[in-house]
């Protein structure tokens, strides 16, 4: 298997909560290492930018101002089939179908405050690293 780098981000919901530490451990326990990590409070244009995909869905204006509407912390994580298993440790989007012991089950409150985000591919994750983090930040 490929030692593969995704990106991730704690979402406003569980910053607020003050849950990053327990959204990491899941992460350092099921063979995902931090990399690199810093917790920023996204600009409108950023949070747009970043999820552009969706500029056409209807519920684009509301995610944008929740992903606004509080500091998250962005990392980049590294493991073995990173990109799929940090989306496995994740659940699905929507906590009332997230499997047991994933993150959004454990904490989301919502379809939409749903704790976390993870790259949905290898691509995806570059893209996304590149935007957050600067080379420098990052080990080779
Ligand atoms: P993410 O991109 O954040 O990792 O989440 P995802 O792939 O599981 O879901 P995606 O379809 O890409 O949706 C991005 C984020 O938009 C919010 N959302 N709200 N109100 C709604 O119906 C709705 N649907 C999606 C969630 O915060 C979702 O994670
Ligand atoms: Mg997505």
């Amino acid at each position: 298997m490929a030692i593969e780098r995704t990106f991730s981000i704690i979402k406003p919901d569980a910053t607020r909560r003050n849950l990053t530490g327990k959204i990491n451990t899941i992460f350092e326990e099921n063979g995902l290492r931090i990399i690199a990590q810093k917790r920023i409070w996204m600009s409108e244009q950023q949070a747009k930018t970043f999820y552009g995909v969706h500029a056409e869905r209807p519920f684009f204006k509301d995610l944008v101002s929740f992903m606004t509407s509080g500091p998250v912390v962005v990392q980049v994580l590294e493991g073995e089939n990173a990109v799929a298993k940090n989306r496995e440790l994740m659940g699905a989007t929507n906590p009332a179908n997230a499997a047991e012991g994933t993150i959004r089950k454990l904490f989301a409150e919502s379809i939409e405050a749903n704790s976390a985000h993870g790259s949905d591919s290898l691509e995806n994750a570059a893209t996304e690293i590149a935007y957050f983090f600067a080379g420098l930040e990052l080990l080779a």
